[in-house]
């Protein structure tokens, strides 16, 4: 099998060359691809020195299974038809294609079934904080159909990429040192700080990373379920947090979400507040399960439930759900 990385330097490339080199996959060959910028680096990969290519308009795909690309929406639709035209499948972290009809959005977890119905040679990786989200949301939705959520993110700097991860160690340096907080990726200083600002605003007033939570929650779970969101980035380096408060048709009780979320793919159940444990993004940083806890009724809707939950951006959130589509595949 022959896969290329798109985007290889970046932040989620990083995790892709990690994941494939962990994971028990039958890799004859793997490609990196970059811009200009990282053309030329050497990245190690199962013992071996691989040089990043620039990512051109030519035949390098020629062969290639599987792409996996994570270089911007605007990277992704230039270089789609290049990827795919030899047969290559695309499995694209961007945003690009996310709600295209003939583009499946797919959580291996959620949907796989849709992976295999890609006209295009196209599949969409879902935004990581609907990825983490639909993954337990999808453990009530077997006991009875959700209907709507609530939910406030707390959105690591890694998802800004990872020149935002070495800007907000630099903003604490800074401050420390008694100088300026030094602010480019975000639209803040985020070192002391919350911003509820993800992505830019639409006509709506919601954030456009909001509304992906609302379209893409209903593509993945084929549903008519309605997602409220505020989005929010605070000052934690890499994994992300979710306060989710939904109603479904048929009460159900905290006992039975419980045994629902012990059981579901994809989910650990850390739900002890006692022993205060519950998830939190300083442990779960590097990790791939989506930790679940604090589930507890809601007090203004007999229907309601309320949990909350945290995964690593970079890995389920991003390379991770992307790298088990590809096995979803084979
Ligand atoms: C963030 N969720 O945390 C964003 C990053 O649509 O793939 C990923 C954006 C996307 O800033």
């Amino acid at each position: 099998m022959k896969i290329a990385i798109v985007g290889a330097s970046g932040a989620v490339g990083q995790e892709f060359l990690k994941i494939l080199g962990e994971r028990p996959l039958p890799i004859d060959e793997l490609l990196l691809f970059g811009s200009q910028r990282s053309a030329g680096r050497t990245y190690r990969f199962r013992g071996r020195d691989l040089t990043v290519r620039l990512l051109q308009h030519n035949d390098d795909f020629r062969g290639v299974d599987f792409a996996l690309t994570s270089a911007g929406a605007g990277t992704s639709r230039e270089f789609a038809a290049t990827i795919t035209k030899h047969g290559a499948v695309m499995i694209d972290n961007s945003s690009a294609f996310r709600m295209d009809a003939d583009v499946p959005l797919v959580v291996p977890e959620v949907n796989p079934g849709d992976a295999k119905n890609a006209p295009r040679r196209i599949i969409a990786n879902p935004n990581c904080t609907t990825i983490q989200m639909v993954v337990a949301l999808n453990a009530i939705e077997r006991l009875s159909h959700i209907t709507r959520v609530h939910v406030s993110t707390y959105q690591s700097a890694s998802g800004a990429g990872a020149a935002a991860m070495d800007e907000l160690v630099r903003q604490y340096a800074e401050l420390g040192a008694g100088r300026e907080a030094t602010v480019e990726k975000f639209a803040f200083q985020l070192a002391y700080n919350v911003i509820p600002h993800i992505d830019v605003f639409t006509e709506n007033d919601y954030t456009k990373e909001e509304m992906k939570m609302f379209h893409e929650t209903r593509k993945i779970m084929h549903s008519d379920i309605r997602v409220s969101a505020t989005c929010v980035r605070v000052p934690v380096m890499r994994a992300h947090s979710e306060s989710v408060w939904l109603e479904t048709e048929r009460p159900v009780s905290v006992e039975e979400a419980r045994e629902a979320f012990a059981a579901a793919p994809g989910v650990v159940l850390m739900d002890d507040p006692a022993r205060k444990s519950y998830p939190m993004p300083l442990f779960a940083a590097g990790k791939d399960p989506v930790y679940v806890g604090r589930i507890r009724r809601d007090l203004t809707a007999d229907n309601g439930l309320a949990f909350w939950c945290v995964s690593d951006q970079i890995k389920k959130g991003a390379a991770l759900n992307a790298v088990q589509i590809l096995e979803t595949l084979l």
